[in-house]
């Protein structure tokens, strides 16, 4: 291995290099010799500035995520820095790629910092449940003001270059040769001999700061964090470095940063982090497997979900062609998909070259004929067998021999669509979720006959397009809408033996879900249930009878709740709690008060229980999949981990047992645990590590 840490001089300018792949992360490897390097250029008089760069694709990139919960070896990064930050003589941060958490707060114990043109620096602790650990919440505000660090460290999202320097961030931009340019930088302080000032000593921008206004933006965002712990804590620490002296607002920080670490929390944060790059992954599909290139997507259908998957992918420079039965379809989907753009410039996130640039990426067509020369065509149609089963087959003679062929099925078979065509290796299921522009997920279905580069291709593309992919087999609903019907299963009956909607609905928001089940379904549109119940043969009777009156959800104004004058805001309405209560009468069900822990025993636990028979019958690869899908797709709550995490910390010897005594009131099948998640309950055994191949 080489060293993570070397330095080489450009005359009396030392440029230490930290060379510590995949992302320069500040690993015990790295602290420990830059630390040493840092104290002998410190006290070495042949040097006159000193510039820290990174070898590799990035700057350093943060904190090793992977040595948090183990036992702490100094030199930490806060040793690092301060020794840093105590140098006098000038130093400056040489910054390309990612300058990530602990890696921006490196740069931030630098007395400059030149970004290259492309550079993105950001704190993004919260999104691990954490925050800035090393003076990054006491420093950053002290150059670029409270309001902003506030913004940056609660969102934990990335400003350019150009943000950097207009905010006093970064020092300099390079457009290139960065560190040439950052050694000139450094060479100039020097030479002018102007007392560089630490970032800790810079009072400027935080004495006198409006705190009222502070608070007032703390407050906002505090309403947004839903039980989460750590924005709070960001918030909290960023007003102490206007209201405490440095060293004390320090020590606060480090204080709650040990707290959140050792959370429950952040635990489940750092899962999903590293449990995303594992879903990457599809087993079997090695480097070996060389991806077909992808250069054209075809999309069938114009409609909501079409248009949003056609931009998806314009969003991601893959031109599209859109396919629509008529003109008239095609214009409507069209018209939409600028309307979207146009919002999105009214927002101030996209320019008006951006937007047409993208609307320039479409071709529309109604002609099949268009469609041969994409190199991934995804269906976006009615979700019928006959009708998929129709498109397939004209694609089958349309499309290039090397097209892979797609179907965004939300449960259909995908080996029976493919068995419709001539070339079953090519076709699998993309299953995107609505607003496909927006929502990260997406379910990669894995045929049986599907060819492992028509895979390796598609994760490649999940990438490209922003989506987070996670391969999965076929059986009805796939993962996530299997899972969803196990957690619906038994609502029904809690609304007949006594909970409103509003009650359920608030037993999941207070968990950290956005929103509730029934406030889903009025959002979803009731009627689209009610239509595949009654396909199937199936009842449910508090949503029949809605439909049955004409209550389809928001889009009638009227559904579990009631939306008055086209707001999307619920509100409780009488009329159904009659109706609830009518039909329990009718079936002589005696109502009764239901407590927050029985909802979600009868709600959450089956979800749990159908995503272990899901790992049984290896629908999914391994748990930490099913927590990504259910995280990135459905609004499973990150702070909990997804189901299967969360299921480690219910305890499963305790799920079991509520499981089995549900089963026994209602002899229902979902409350019925499966044998993994038994075998695992009487073991000892946790369900979050749990992969398939190796049980
Ligand atoms: C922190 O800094 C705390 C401090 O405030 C306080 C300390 C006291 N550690 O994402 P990719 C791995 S908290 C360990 O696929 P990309 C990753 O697992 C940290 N490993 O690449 C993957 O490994 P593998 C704050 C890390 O190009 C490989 O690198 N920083 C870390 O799509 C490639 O990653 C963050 O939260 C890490 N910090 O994206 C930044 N980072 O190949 C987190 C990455 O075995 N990282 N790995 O699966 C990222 O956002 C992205 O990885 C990055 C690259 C944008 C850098």
């Amino acid at each position: 291995m080489t060293e993570a840490v070397t330095t080489t001089r450009d005359g009396e300018i030392a440029i230490v290099t930290i060379d510590n792949p995949p992302v320069n992360a500040t690993s015990f490897r790295v602290r420990e010799p830059l630390h040493k390097l840092l104290e002998t250029l410190a006290g070495d008089s042949s040097v006159v500035a000193i510039v820290l760069t990174c070898a590799g694709r990035t700057f350093v990139a943060g904190a090793d995520i992977a040595e948090f919960g183990k036992p702490a070896q100094r030199p930490d990064l806060r040793d690092v820095i301060a020794t840093l930050e105590a140098i006098q003589k000038p130093t400056v941060a040489a910054i390309h790629g990612t300058a990530l958490g602990g890696g921006l707060e490196l740069a931030l114990g630098c007395h400059f910092r030149i970004a290259d043109r492309e550079a993105k620096l950001a704190l993004p602790e919260v999104k691990l449940g954490l925050l800035p650990g090393a003076g990054g919440t006491v420093r950053l505000p002290r150059l670029v003001g409270p309001a902003m660090a506030l913004k940056m460290i609660v969102s934990g999202a990335p400003v350019s270059a150009d943000e950097a320097l207009a905010s006093g961030l970064a020092d300099a931009v390079s457009e290139s040769n960065l560190v040439a340019n950052a050694v000139a930088f450094a060479r100039d302080r020097a030479a002018r001999g102007v007392a560089s000032v630490p970032v800790r000593d810079r009072t400027g921008q935080i004495v006198g700061a409006d705190l009222a206004a502070f608070d007032a933006e703390a407050a906002e965002l505090a309403k947004k964090a839903r039980g989460l712990e750590a924005p709070l804590a960001c918030a909290q620490s960023v007003r102490n470095a206007i209201t405490l002296p440095f060293d004390e607002a320090l020590a606060a920080e480090r204080e709650m940063f040990v707290k959140l670490v050792s959370g429950d929390q952040s635990r489940a944060q750092r899962h999903l982090f590293f449990a995303e790059r594992e879903a990457a992954r599809a087993p079997g599909i090695g480097k070996e497997v060389a991806p077909r290139e992808i250069r054209r997507a075809g999309i069938i259908g114009a409609g909501t979900m079409g248009g949003g998957i056609a931009m998806a992918f314009v969003n991601g420079g893959v031109p599209v062609t859109l396919l629509e039965m008529n003109r008239e379809a095609l214009d409507r989907g069209l018209a939409m998909i600028e309307k979207n753009y146009a919002i999105s410039v009214s927002r101030g996130s996209l320019s008006e070259d951006a937007k047409a640039e993208r609307m320039a990426l479409f071709s529309p067509t109604t002609d099949y004929a268009d469609l041969a020369e994409c190199d991934l065509i995804i269906e976006a149609v009615f979700e019928d067998m006959a009708v998929k089963k129709e498109v397939f087959g004209k694609l089958d003679v349309v499309a290039k021999p090397t097209a892979v062929l797609a179907t965004n099925t939300s449960y259909l078979d995908v080996n029976e669509i493919a068995a419709s065509t001539s070339r079953p290796q090519d076709v699998l299921g993309l299953h995107f979720f609505s607003p496909a522009n927006v929502m990260k997920l997406l379910e990669i279905v894995r045929g049986e006959k599907t060819a492992p580069d028509v895979l390796a291709t598609v994760l490649g593309v999940a990438k490209r397009i922003g989506k987070v992919p996670v391969v999965v087999n076929v059986c009805h609903g796939f993962v996530g809408n299997r899972m969803l019907s196990a957690r619906s299963d038994d609502a029904e009956n809690l609304l007949l033996e006594g909970a409103s909607p509003g009650e359920i609905d608030q037993v999941f928001t207070g968990f950290g879900w956005p929103m509730g089940p029934f406030q889903m379904y009025d959002m979803a549109g009731l009627d689209i249930g009610w239509r595949n119940r009654k396909a199937r043969g199936q009842l449910a009777v508090i949503a029949d009878r809605l439909c049955e009156q004409g209550r389809f959800g928001q889009k009638t104004g009227k559904g579990f709740y009631r939306y008055d004058n086209g707001s999307r805001t619920p509100v409780p309405d009488p009329e159904v709690a009659q109706l609830i209560e009518d039909s329990a009468r009718e079936r002589g069900i005696e109502r009764r008060a239901i407590s927050a822990e029985e909802i979600i025993e009868r709600m959450l636990y089956p979800m749990v229980n159908e995503g272990t028979k899901i790992l049984e019958e290896g629908i999914a690869a391994r748990a930490s999949d099913i927590d990504i899908v259910w995280t990135n797709g459905y609004g499973f709550p990150v702070g909990k981990g997804g189901p299967m995490f969360w299921a480690d910390l219910e305890g499963l010897p305790k799920i079991v047992e509520r499981l089995e005594y549900w089963h026994g009131r209602s002899g229902k099948d979902v409350f019925l645990p499966s044998a993994l998640l038994k075998r695992l309950a009487a073991e000892g055994r946790p369900l979050s590590g749990y992969i398939v191949a190796t049980g």
